[in-house]
């Protein structure tokens, strides 16, 4: 099992075993043995709760490696889109948002493929059905749900919410949440290249962010 990499300086020797080991993997597998306390870091996103044997708690130090996705690595990443037919007029200027900024990152056109599916209820499947496939570093879900078009909003939101969540979950690759949820057309608009932005382009930053961070600091 290996984790991401941290440094052994934040632990009293007195009180802590460090163990470094190789790994077959790129990162390395750090764990700490307190007496008979096994503390894996890669479980250890609460590690600073960990009291040492000595009764102190351990705190941040300029040692502390900060591990963050570059958006300025994004060449060679592949990325899956899937965008939703349903008011085609916002999702497509979205897609539009999301190309044009892989583009202004490097990601070259042949490492993206764009899946469209009827609407946002049907994101999460697809999205999940692509994480899977190992194919892609990270899947972009966009489409657009808008209150005034439905008394079912409310589920199909949610849905789309939890589809791409669960999608992200269980294939363990980034899926990254692009569905607007408006509460008329114009909002959807303006948040689709108008005033308010483009938050399809707002998505593919994300996702090469979360794709990177995966791909050099997460891969075990
Ligand atoms: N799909 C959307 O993407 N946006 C909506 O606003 C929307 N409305 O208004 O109903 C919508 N409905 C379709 C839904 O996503 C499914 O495609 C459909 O229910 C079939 O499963």
């Amino acid at each position: 099992m290996a984790s991401f990499a941290a440094n052994s300086s934040l632990f009293s020797p007195n009180s802590l075993r460090s163990q470094v080991q190789s790994s077959p993997f790129r990162c390395r597998c750090i764990s700490f043995n307190n007496n008979d306390k096994q503390i894996n870091l890669h479980k250890g996103l609460g590690l600073w709760g960990v009291k040492a044997g000595n009764g102190e708690s351990f705190s941040q130090t300029s040692a502390v490696r900060h591990l963050t996705g570059s958006l300025t690595s994004a060449e060679g990443l592949r990325f899956a889109i899937v965008v939703a037919r349903f008011n085609e007029i916002v999702t497509r200027p979205l897609l539009e948002g999301a190309l044009d900024t892989f583009k202004r990152y490097s990601v070259k056109e042949e490492d993206i493929d764009v899946v469209w599916v009827p609407g946002s209820f049907e994101i999460g499947l697809v999205a999940e059905k692509l994480g899977k496939s190992r194919k892609y570093q990270a899947v972009l879900c966009i489409g657009a749900v808008i209150r005034g078009d439905t008394s079912h909003y409310d589920a199909v939101a949610n849905s789309a919410a939890s589809g791409v969540l669960s999608a992200g979950l269980s294939s363990g690759v980034p899926c990254i949440f692009g569905v607007l949820t408006c509460d008329d057309m114009d909002q959807a608009l303006n948040r689709a290249g108008g005033k308010a932005g483009n938050k399809g382009s707002e998505t593919a930053l994300t996702a090469i962010e979360m794709a990177s961070l995966f791909e050099h600091h997460l891969k075990c």
